[in-house]
C-alpha cells in the first residue's frame, strides 16, 4: 500500500475526520478525483478490510473508518446545477442484499463530474423497485456494483432484466466482486464490465470501451 493510503487509513481508524479531509483536499490540488478514489481511498479501505478480517481492528473501528471515508467522498462530490435538459442520465445502485456502497458513491461522483445527471439509489435495492424507477426515469446507463463474489448471479439477473427494457439502457457492472471474477466474454454489447475507475472515466469521456481486459461483456 502507498504511504498516502496508509496515512489516510490511520486517520480513518483514529476517527480524525478533519485531518483526513485536509489530506484529501491537498491531494486533490495535484491529482484528479478518480486518482484519489482509486489510488488512495480504495487501498486504504482494502487495508482496513484486511485488518478487520485478521481481527486486528474491531467491527466498530471498521465502521468508524467507513463513516469517515463516506464523509470524505461526499465532500469531494461536485454538485452542479442542472444546465441543460439533454444531459445523459445514469442510475447507480447495488442489488438486493449488497450493503457495500462507497464504490457506488465514487461511481456516482465521477459521472456527475463529467456532466451527467445522476440518480444515486444506493445499495440493497430490490429489483422490482429498481425496474419501476428505471421505467419512469429512462436512464441511458444503469451502473451496478457488488463487493461479494456470491452476489454475481443476482448482479447478472439485474443486468439482463435492465437490458431487456424497451428503452435499452447500457448496463455497467463493477465492484470488487466483478473485478475479481473471471466472466466469459459474450456478444451482449449493452452489458459492459468496468473494473477500475480510470477505465470508467475513459468510457464516460470517449463512449468507447478500451482494448484492455475490462472491455468484455457477459451474456
Ligand atoms: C466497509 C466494509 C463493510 C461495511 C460496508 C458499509 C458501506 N458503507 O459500504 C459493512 C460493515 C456493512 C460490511 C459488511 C459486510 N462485509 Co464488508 N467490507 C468493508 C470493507 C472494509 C471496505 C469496503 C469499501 O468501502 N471499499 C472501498 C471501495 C471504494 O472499494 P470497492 O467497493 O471495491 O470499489 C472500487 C472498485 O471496485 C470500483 N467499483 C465499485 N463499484 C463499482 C461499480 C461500477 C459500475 C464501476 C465501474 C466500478 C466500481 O470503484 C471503486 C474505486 O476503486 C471491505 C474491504 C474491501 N476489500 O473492500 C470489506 C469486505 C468487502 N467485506 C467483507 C465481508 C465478508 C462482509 C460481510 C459478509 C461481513 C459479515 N459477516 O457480515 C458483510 C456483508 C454485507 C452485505 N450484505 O453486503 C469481505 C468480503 C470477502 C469476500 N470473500 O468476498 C471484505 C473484503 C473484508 C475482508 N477482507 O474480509 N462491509
Amino acid at each position: 500500500m502507498n504511504s498516502k493510503s496508509q496515512e489516510l487509513a490511520d486517520l480513518f481508524l483514529a476517527g480524525n475526520e478533519d485531518q483526513a479531509l485536509h489530506l484529501v483536499q491537498k491531494y486533490l490540488e495535484k491529482h484528479t478525483k478518480d486518482e484519489l478514489y482509486q489510488l488512495v481511498l480504495t487501498p486504504a479501505m482494502y487495508w482496513i478490510g484486511e485488518l478487520w478480517e485478521k481481527n486486528i481492528i474491531t467491527v466498530a473501528d471498521e465502521h468508524l473508518a467507513t463513516a469517515i471515508c463516506d464523509f470524505v467522498v461526499s465532500v469531494t462530490e461536485v454538485r452542479r446545477p442542472l444546465q441543460n435538459i439533454h444531459k445523459k442520465k445514469v442510475m447507480v445502485l447495488g442489488p438486493e442484499g449488497e450493503d457495500h456502497y462507497i464504490g457506488l458513491k465514487m461511481v456516482a461522483s465521477l459521472f456527475k463530474e463529467n456532466g451527467w445527471e445522476v440518480q444515486y439509489l444506493g445499495p440493497n435495492l430490490p429489483l422490482d423497485a429498481a425496474i419501476d424507477s428505471a421505467k419512469r426515469w429512462k436512464p441511458d446507463v444503469i451502473a451496478l456494483s457488488a463487493a461479494l463474489a456470491y452476489r454475481l448471479p443476482i448482479l447478472k439477473k439485474y443486468a439482463e432484466t435492465f437490458t431487456s427494457l424497451d428503452f435499452k439502457p447500457t448496463v455497467i457492472l463493477g465492484g470488487r466482486a466483478v473485478s475479481m471474477a473471471n466472466w466469459p466474454a459474450s456478444e451482449t454489447e449493452s452489458i459492459v464490465i468496468v473494473k477500475e475507475l480510470d477505465q470508467l472515466k475513459s468510457w464516460i469521456q470517449t463512449g468507447k470501451e478500451s482494448d484492455n481486459d475490462f472491455s468484455i461483456s457477459i451474456g
